[in-house]
């Protein structure tokens, strides 16, 4: 499905004077507001492939129609995302869900669209038809030197692929660990996992990085082996430079504080991206944004902070994902809220005095730390972001163009009622 430039400027055209409104009071403060907006149009959000159908739960799941049934429909999905807001030009593959046949036919068809390929993920916590040992007791912790092997083998395998397709990432997340006191011997699982990702680093590019994704748990419900920053951050700094910690929003204990975390791994140099979405009890996966805006500010307010501290390009120097589950939404719909979410949540990051909040700081002055920050949140950045699109060639409001166009009908026109797509 492909959406013209034409029918853009035509939702923009009527929408133009409104939003010119709301952005008059901008114009006071010109300099902050234009270094804001580009910031906005440089700052793209990748999505991943394995988002774009319905999740559902272990409980059951209710496809709403018109999913994605191969890599090029989710591509052209993502392209559909990206032609209407400007700021989600890039996908994340998730294999074996979706291997690209033909990379260069899949790269010339990104292309088309605008998109680049971000980091490659692996997947060693289900077993596939074909394989011949089983995960069912962890992967790269295994006992079974085989069951070690095989998932060594598959993370460089799909290293290769994301070599094909121009990716500079590799993403894991291990489901290791154990569910029963006992079970596990902790620093074997460790330094087991450990060779396991030493054999995998030695296979990276040079100009590649590797992720390591923590979970405090699920599926495993006693011990994760990679089960925390302080695990997953052990971990890269014992492999070398081109390993970082990813943190993944939903995979913390309740209240955990993860702007403190983000804080300290950009202080040393060890955080490498994000998977965003939000939660209330576990790993949710629901819309960025939907449950602790706050949380999200106060995470951007230390990624602006502590990337400035380090010299470092806010778009392009961490890997910026959503990873998020659909039950309830149209998963559209639902990726273009975390998107405008994650914007909304840097612009007003962008705005914070860090000046004064330093001198609060330094005075002791804690009313006003809080009141600087609260500002900033308080602040109602949408016509900024809004502009951002706009200038960028996207929809002013992609959500309402979204829906007027119909875009969900059509698809399931397409594709069919029932159709399927791969992924969790
Ligand atoms: C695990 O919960 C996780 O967050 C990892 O990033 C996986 O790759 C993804 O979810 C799979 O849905
Ligand atoms: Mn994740
Ligand atoms: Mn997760």
């Amino acid at each position: 499905m492909n959406l013209t430039t034409d029918t853009i400027a035509s939702h923009n055209a009527d929408r133009v004077a409104r939003h010119r409104q709301l952005l008059a009071p901008w114009t006071d403060s010109v300099e902050q507001t234009e270094t804001i907006i580009e910031k906005l149009v440089a700052f793209q959000i990748a999505i991943p492939s394995w988002a774009l159908g319905t999740g559902g739960t272990r409980f059951g799941r209710f496809p709403g129609g018109g999913e994605p049934r191969n890599l090029e429909e989710k591509i052209s999905d993502v392209g559909l995302l990206h032609a209407l807001n400007r700021a989600s030009g890039a996908i994340s593959l998730h294999i074996p869900w979706d291997i690209p046949q033909d990379p260069k036919a899949i790269r010339q068809l990104a292309d088309s669209y605008g998109l680049a390929f971000d980091a490659v993920n692996s997947n060693t916590f289900q077993d596939q038809p074909d394989q011949q040992e089983s995960y069912k007791f962890g992967s790269l912790q295994h006992v079974d030197r085989a069951v070690r092997q095989q998932a060594i083998d598959h993370n460089i395998d799909v290293i290769r692929h994301g070599v094909d397709l121009g990716s500079k990432s590799l993403t894991v997340w291990l489901s290791d660990g154990s569910s029963f006191p006992g079970q596990l011997n902790f620093r074997k699982a460790f330094e087991r996992t450990l060779g396991g990702l030493q054999d995998i680093y030695a296979a990276l590019p040079d100009d590649w990085k590797m992720f390591v994704e923590y979970k405090a748990f699920e599926p495993n419900f006693y011990s994760t082996t990679v089960g925390d920053w302080g695990s997953s951050y052990l971990y890269a700094s014992k492999l070398g430079p081109k390993a970082y910690t990813l943190v993944d929003l939903g995979h913390h204990l309740p209240n955990a504080n993860i702007e403190q975390i983000v804080a300290i791994l950009l202080m040393e140099g060890k955080l490498g991206g994000f998977h965003f979405n939000d939660s209330k009890y576990g790993d949710d996966d629901l819309t960025a944004g939907s449950i602790k805006p706050y949380q999200l500010f106060l995470i951007f307010n230390e990624l602006v902070g502590g990337m400035d501290a380090r010299g470092m390009n806010h778009a392009t120097d961490l890997g910026w994902m959503i990873d998020a589950s659909h039950n309830v939404k149209d998963p559209l719909e639902d990726l273009l809220q975390s998107v405008e979410a994650i914007q909304l949540a840097y612009a007003q990051a962008l705005l914070v005095d860090r000046d004064a909040l330093e001198a609060a700081r330094d005075a002791n002055d804690v009313v006003q730390a809080q009141e600087l920050l609260q500002d900033a949140f308080r602040t109602d950045v949408r016509p900024l972001a809004a502009e951002a699109r706009r200038r960028a060639g996207g929809a002013l409001h992609p959500l309402a163009l979204y829906r007027n166009l119909n875009i969900r009908d059509q698809l399931i026109q397409e594709r069919g009622a029932k159709s399927i797509a791969t992924g969790l």
